[in-house]
């Protein structure tokens, strides 16, 4: 599942959808999860590297290994992590029996196979009102909290590139004192990037190999270099991409610390991903280190809470006042494909910004398409011949393969000096472009097929090259075929800017429901993920021998960093809110609109999108500062709700090493979660919900947009608060109006109004029990009937 829609050629390594199976079922690496060590969060924080009492280090962890594998000898060569600070457990090299041994011991919480998770990429600022014209605006969020000064933001992903000026510590002072983190091999720190750290056991015990660069946290794929850019990289003026684009690149809290952990690896005999193992260790070190923002643009198929290495890492990372936050994935426009759905974490999706890169296909018959680019412009004013690859092909090659531009299957006699049209599919983007350039070709128009529809990335080719959507396409064909010496000619790139309408929901971003619980709708929220211009790695070459600073980069991993940016900002801003208010922030103060004032759409369908695809809505970061009121949640709350989805409570106590008591009647619906999710109604339904003040002393009013077919009654109608830390609480009764109604999910939405300015609204999802839900079938057929009717 690659969490980065890039093209081919660029992004070597982000293509991995194979899963591993062990060659024979002979040894494996597993993870052995034992919960946390049994001493608290504060203590963790505040102890050193000391002997803590109730921590169990790495003999601890081999003696008990020892007893299922005979002797200490066998078990230290079969352990290669033993997680020690705040995570409890190991990971080691086991063969199926002993792994199914091992997890009925009563300390063992779980016992899960160490697996690859895989990768899912600057006027998002302005877009999002944190700028205007280029200048940052008065009073905005950058000025109040002052960039996320000093703010520890930190990612798990590919390494970081040092040299870019995005991580230049020009004008910092000294690093925070709290940190204890540090820099490995090659990756020269400073006082903006503070920490940089490789985690391969993982990765090599599933049988990757260990060269310089897998010995490294410096940044080989530019994946890792881009999104800490994005959360937290510097101003940096005069960014240029392949020498096209000219802007001021920055991150979302552009004066925040930064730290790399690297786990993801490349991909050489099927072996690339993410590990569990590695992902574990890396939280635990990142904890440690005392990070305060973590960002994960990596992910897989959701699994359960027990098994499933980011959700474990961020429960650690969570008890410890530290926010996580994820990308949904790219398996859109199908619904029930969202991933890192754990309701500790901060879930992304991913939409458009208002800015194109334009450029123009212009045929000499008139008609002019718009399309996307980041390539060179076209020398010249003048049109040149047009050649679609299919008339272009080589004598002994196919029509297929020459009409989509693969390689050898041009005639470069007939494509020299002109602009040669490609069909979009089969090889890579980038690769068409490369053809074209090497057959001779002045230029190339990539034209969309049905499948992709509308969906345009600006790429920078290697020669003068548009990309326009499918009708346009058909549009060129019919004129090709409609003259014997047709003409063309590529205007552009240019920047466009208040492009309308944005955001769209892009049709790559992984949608809901949430298949783990469907009681907690996931995605929480959106933010710009399409054409995302940032730092980049220079040890990564173009097809054309190239190496660029700065590039644009597509998906949930470029939209998660922009969430982790903002939340930067929210902890400098408000320190003592916990995880979950800075996460109740953002989403009650979404916008579900567009820059049309209408709702938001969705690319893949242009229909109106739901909070399936796009949570409580599109991110507002300054709106996020001043919330009013908050959805807050503790510890202890997250323990009630995996009470309530089925652990039991032996097994929830050695997940937090304290002393906890299911309660007698747990409700999934009532955790306190700021979005309202029913799954399953029959008849009627009450919920609860506790709201917390933070704002100035006012009265709120509910106000409800209902879902079709529901009645929705809440009690009681206003709430009044007086000082800072009030809470209250409210019901929300939903009612269908039939029975067996409603047939499919509906959407809704609860508001409270109240002061000057707040307004704090949360999506109500509801779907009858009686029926069947909408299935990834149903999407593609809408999906495909509206592509046909194109
Ligand atoms: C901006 O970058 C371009 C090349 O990328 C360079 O030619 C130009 O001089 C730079 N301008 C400034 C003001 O630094
Ligand atoms: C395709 O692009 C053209 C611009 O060339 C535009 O007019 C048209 O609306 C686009 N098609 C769709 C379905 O958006
Ligand atoms: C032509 O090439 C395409 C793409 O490589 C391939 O899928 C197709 O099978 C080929 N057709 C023939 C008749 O060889
Ligand atoms: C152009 O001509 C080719 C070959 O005759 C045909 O397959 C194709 O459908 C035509 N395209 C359009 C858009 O008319
Ligand atoms: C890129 O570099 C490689 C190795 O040096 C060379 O073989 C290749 O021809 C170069 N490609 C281009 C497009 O210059
Ligand atoms: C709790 O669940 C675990 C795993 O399903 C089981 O082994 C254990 O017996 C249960 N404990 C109690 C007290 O029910
Ligand atoms: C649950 O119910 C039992 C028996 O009714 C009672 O003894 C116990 O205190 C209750 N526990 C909690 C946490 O309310
Ligand atoms: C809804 O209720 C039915 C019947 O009670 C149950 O089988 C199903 O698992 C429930 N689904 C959800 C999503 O809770
Ligand atoms: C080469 C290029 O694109 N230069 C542009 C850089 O940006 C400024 C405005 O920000 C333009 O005026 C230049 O033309």
């Amino acid at each position: 599942m690659l969490f980065s829609d890039f093209p081919l050629l660029l992004g070597l390594l982000l293509l991995p959808t194979l899963f591993l199976a062990p060659a024979f079922a002979a040894k494996q690496s597993y993870v052995v999860y034992m919960g946390a060590h049994s001493i608290s969060p504060a203590g963790a924080l505040a102890a050193s590297s000391s002997v803590r009492p109730g921590v169990l280090d790495k003999t601890d962890h081999c003696q008990f290994l020892a007893s299922f594998l005979g002797s200490t000898e066998k078990a230290e060569e079969a352990m290669f992590y033993s997680y020690t600070r705040d995570i409890n457990g190991f990971a080691a090299t086991l063969d199926e029996e002993q792994a199914a041994e091992i997890a009925k011991h009563p300390n063992v919480l779980s016992v899960f196979a160490n697996k690859p998770r895989h990768l899912h990429t600057t006027h998002s600022w302005e877009f999002m009102r944190l700028e205007r014209n280029g200048q940052v605006k008065p009073h905005s969020l950058w000025e109040t909290a002052n960039y996320g000064e000093d703010i520890i933001i930190a990612n798990l992903d590919t390494g970081v590139w040092p040299e870019s000026q995005s991580f230049s510590d020009i004008g910092y002072g000294p690093i925070p004192s709290k940190w204890t983190g540090s820099c490995q091999n090659g990756v020269p720190c400073n006082r903006k990037l503070i920490g940089a750290k490789y985690f391969n056991k993982g990765y090599s015990s599933g049988g990757g190999k260990l060269t310089p660069e897998t010995q490294s946290a410096r940044d080989y794929e530019g994946h890792g270099s881009h999104t800490l850019s994005t959360a937290g990289g510097n101003f940096v003026h005069n960014a240029s991409v392949l020498g096209v684009f000219n802007g001021t690149a920055k991150g979302g809290s552009p004066k925040a610390r930064v730290a790399s952990y690297k786990v993801c690896w490349p991909k050489i005999d099927q072996l690339g991903g993410c590990y569990d193992a590695d992902t574990l260790d890396a939280f635990d070190a990142a904890i440690h280190d005392g990070v305060d923002v973590l960002s994960l643009s990596l992910g897989a198929e959701p699994s359960p809470y027990f098994d499933d290495g980011i959700g474990i890492g961020a429960f650690h990372a969570v008890r410890n006042g530290i926010v996580v936050v994820c990308s949904a994935g790219n398996s859109g426009p199908q619904s029930g494909t969202v991933t890192n759905v754990a309701p500790w974490i901060l879930t992304v999706a991913a939409s458009t910004m208002d800015r194109d890169f334009a450029s123009f296909a212009e045929l000499k018959n008139g008609l002019r398409f718009k399309g996307a680019s980041l390539s060179k412009p076209l020398q010249g004013k003048g049109f040149l011949p047009l050649i679609s690859g299919a008339v272009a092909k080589a004598a002994n090659a196919n029509e297929t393969a020459a009409l989509n531009c693969l390689a050898g299957s041009l005639d470069p006699r007939k494509v020299k000096g002109k602009i040669l049209v490609c069909l979009r599919g089969i090889n890579g983007r980038l690769e068409k472009g490369q053809v074209a350039a090497l057959a001779g070709a002045a230029g190339m128009i990539l034209c969309n097929d049905l499948a992709d529809g509308n969906d345009l990335i600006a790429d920078p080719h290697v020669l003068p090259a548009t990309h326009i959507n499918y009708t346009a396409g058909l549009a060129v064909f019919a004129y090709l075929n409609s003259t014997s010496a047709p003409l063309g000619r590529i205007d552009g790139p240019m920047t466009e800017l208040n492009q309308k309408p944005a955001p769209v929901m892009a049709s790559f971003s992984s949608r809901g429901p949430n298949t783990i619980t469907p009681e907690i709708l996931k995605p929480d929220i959106t933010a710009p993920g399409v054409n995302v211009i940032a730092a980049y790695s220079e040890a990564v070459q173009t097809v054309d021998n190239r190496t660029t600073p700065y590039i644009t980069e597509s998906g949930t991993s470029m939209s998660c960093p922009h969430v982790s940016g903002v939340v930067g900002l929210l902890k400098k801003l408000h320190p003592d809110w916990s995880p979950a208010a800075i996460k109740s922030a953002i989403m009650t103060t979404a916008t579900t609109r567009d820059n049309t004032r209408h709702p938001m759409v969705d690319e893949s369908a242009l229909l109106k999108a739901t909070p399936f695809s796009f949570g409580a809505g599109h991110m507002q970061p300054t709106l996020a500062a001043d919330p009013g009121l908050v959805y807050d949640l503790g510890i202890n709350d997250y323990l009630d709700f995996l009470c309530a989805t089925g652990y039991n409570q032996s097994m929830i106590q050695i997940f937090s090493q304290a002393p906890y008591t299911c309660p007698n009647n747990t409700n999934l619906l009532n955790f306190n979660y700021p979005s309202i999710t029913v799954p399953n109604l029959s008849g009627s339904v009450t919920v609860t919900r506790t709201l917390k003040n933070v704002g100035p002393p006012a009265t709120y009013r509910a106000r409800v947009v209902k879902p079709l077919g529901i009645s929705v009654t809440v009690k009681p109608r206003s709430l009044k608060f007086q000082k800072v830390g009030e809470e209250k609480s409210f019901s929300l009764t939903l009612k269908a109006k039939d029975v067996g109604f409603p047939k499919d999910y509906v959407f809704g939405e609860l508001l409270w109004v109240g002061g000057r300015h707040h307004t704090v609204r949360s999506p109500i999802v509801v779907a009858s029990s009686a029926v069947k839900k909408s299935t990834a079938g149903d999407i593609q057929q809408t999906v495909q009937n509206i592509e046909n009717s194109l």
